[in-house]
């Protein structure tokens, strides 16, 4: 069994597609285990995205995470992690298919509403990161 992050970015909670980003989880017969709206401040987005921190496009994402409320799940089954990045479509935007979360939603590669980890590794830290208080 394995567990899973995601966030509901600023933009998809500003552009009110939380419930319908919700729908494709369940949709899928996902397990919600845990959720709840919050921030991301900027010392952990930077922390969350430290790997990307020489990347042109860093401040921009800090930028944009830090923008407003984020909705953070904690999602549970077999193979989750893979299965949700599948829902979730490419990181860039010209390659995340039709179907897709950030292929039906996001015009932006930076702005694609969706994060999820990407690894057992990943999913670990970042679950740390956001549900550590529960
Ligand atoms: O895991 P995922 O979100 O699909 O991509 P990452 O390579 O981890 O990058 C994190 C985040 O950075 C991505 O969701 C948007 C942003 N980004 C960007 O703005 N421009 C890029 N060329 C690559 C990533
Ligand atoms: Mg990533």
């Amino acid at each position: 069994m394995e567990q899973t992050l995601v966030i509901i970015k600023p933009d998809g909670v500003k552009r009110k597609l939380t419930g319908r980003i919700i729908q494709r989880f369940e949709d899928k017969n996902l397990l919600i285990k845990e959720m709840y709206q919050g921030i991301v401040t900027e010392a952990v987005a930077k922390e969350h995205y430290a790997h990307l921190q020489d990347k042109p496009f860093f401040p921009d994402l800090i930028a944009y995470m830090t923008s407003g409320p984020v909705v953070f799940l904690l999602l549970e089954g077999t193979d989750v992690i893979a299965l949700v990045r599948q829902l979730l479509g490419a990181t860039n935007v010209l390659n995340a298919a039709a179907g897709t979360i950030r292929g039906d939603f996001a015009s932006s590669t930076t702005e694609n509403i969706v994060h999820a980890s990407d690894s057992k590794e990943s999913a670990e830290v970042e679950i740390q990161r956001f549900f550590s208080h529960l």
